[in-house]
């Protein structure tokens, strides 16, 4: 009966969304929005919407076997090829369920880290899916094999591989190809690649050691990308779909003239990421973890607006950083479908800024806010250097408010405003001598 999950030549792949909540954690939200974007994003075409309510989780199928059989009937009757649970599905309730259903089943994982897949660009952002894949999918793979036979001659097809359908994308070829004995080589070959990447990643966040370091986070799709293009001359990736940026991109953001600091854009989150994946892009994130500032970006124009924000602050928990000093950005503020909703955000997170990426909007101001952090408190100092040293003079006059000036043979003396935040980059100058001033 395993024949659901190896239809690869697949394109665009009717399918029907299953949310099973249990009774008591019901609410009267919509909670198939986020997996039908997700879904669309995968390239499917939704062709139906189950949200069921459960008494209880029953082990073998996870929902009861009535409303798999309704779910049977819609699947024949709107000729889906694929049901997508929102649930996360062990291995043993998808073979219970397409036994049940006699349609492929795939769970949220698998469509995010399909997703993922399918948007890897880069070597390293395409090492770290397939070692997610494969670990993930490692513990469903007795099934898989005990249908290989029969399929191995399909996958050698001329267009297998080529467009791979949901929850088969990516690694999924592959998998019919090899044993688990080479699978587990390659997780540990993956390991060791990524591991490699990951040093030289934290070799250079270390070069980056003393400047002041910004991160933008937030849901996917928000609008972290347009924001950092808006900002500095990045020219990064964007695009009305989910999880459109699998890298870290870090660029240098004159926030007051010549004062600089640097801005990085990373992945977006969204609700129960799959831990193998945090796990896996976990590089990607230390870009958050190493920030001074974390920039959380808001789709303030999402009906689900508040629910992100919040999914996004539990991973940010996650990868501990909820204590970071963090800036609200309610983002596309040009495009409020709700007003209510709008100043409820605002009551919400009454330090937030709203913003509008896309249009300009407030950045001015969002500028200024990161400046006082960065800088904050002002300390008042006389400096005494060569005058010759050409490099402190530069860095002042870049840094600093200079509200003095004076020169004499061989020395200046200034006396400057700066940022406490600053004090620490400004004693990497060894050879001058640094005087408080009374206010
Ligand atoms: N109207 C409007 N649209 C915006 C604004 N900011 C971003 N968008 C749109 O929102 C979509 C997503 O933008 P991205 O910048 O790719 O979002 P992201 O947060 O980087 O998304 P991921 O990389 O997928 O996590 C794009 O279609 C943008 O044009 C805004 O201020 N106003
Ligand atoms: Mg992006």
């Amino acid at each position: 009966m395993e024949k659901f999950r190896d239809n690869i030549a697949v394109r665009r792949e009717k399918a029907i969304l299953v949310g099973a909540i249990l009774k008591q954690e019901a609410k009267d939200d919509d909670e198939l929005a986020e997996l039908t974007a997700l879904a669309e994003s995968a390239g499917a075409i939704v062709v139906d919407r189950i949200q069921q309510k459960i008494t209880r989780i029953h082990p073998s199928t996870y929902i009861g076997s009535g409303k798999a059989e309704m779910i049977k009937q819609r699947a024949k009757k709107n000729k889906a090829d694929v049901i997508i649970f929102d649930n996360d599905l062990s291995p043993g309730q998808i073979r219970e369920l397409e036994e049940l259903i006699e349609v492929k089943v795939v769970d949220r994982g698998e469509l995010i880290l399909d997703i993922f897949a399918s948007r890897a660009q880069t070597k390293q952002a395409k090492l770290q899916v397939e070692l997610a894949q494969l670990e993930y999918t490692y513990p469903r793979l007795t099934r898989m094999w005990s249908h290989l036979d029969t399929i191995t001659g399909a996958a050698g097809g001329p267009s297998a591989g080529a467009v791979g359908a949901i929850g088969t994308r990516g690694t999924g070829e592959k998998q019919l190809e090899i044993d688990r004995r080479l699978v587990n080589k390659r997780i540990t070959e993956l390991k060791r690649e990524i591991a490699d990447i990951d040093k030289r990643i934290v070799r250079e966040i270390e070069t980056r050691r003393g400047l002041f370091k910004i991160c933008l986070v937030g849901y996917t799709n928000a609008g972290k990308s347009t924001l950092m293009n808006a900002l500095t001359d990045a020219g990064v990736y964007v695009e009305d779909r989910l999880f459109a940026t699998l890298d870290t991109k870090t660029r240098q953001w004159a926030i007051d003239g010549g004062r600089k600091v640097l801005l990085s854009d990373t992945v977006g989150f969204v609700k129960n990421l799959p831990h193998q994946l945090v796990a896996s892009f976990k590089a990607t994130l230390e870009e958050a973890i190493n920030a001074d500032l974390l920039l959380h970006v808001v789709d303030v124009s999402n009906p689900d607006a508040h629910n992100q924000a919040e999914n996004a602050k539990k991973v940010l928990n996650d990868i501990k950083c909820s204590e970071k000093k963090t800036l609200i950005l309610l983002n596309k503020a040009d495009v409020v479908r709700s007003q209510a909703q709008f100043e409820f955000m605002q009551t919400i997170y009454p330090d937030a800024i709203s913003i509008s990426a896309k249009m300009g909007m407030n950045l001015d101001l969002l500028k200024e806010k990161v400046l006082a952090i960065y800088t904050g408190d002002t300390l008042l100092l006389r400096i005494t250097a060569s005058a010759g040293d050409g490099k402190i003079q530069n860095y002042l006059k870049l840094n600093t408010t200079i509200l003095k000036q004076d020169y004499t043979d061989s020395t200046v003396v200034m006396d400057v405003r700066l940022g406490k935040n600053q004090f620490s980059e400004l004693q990497r100058f060894k050879s001058v001598e640094i005087e408080k001033l009374d206010e």
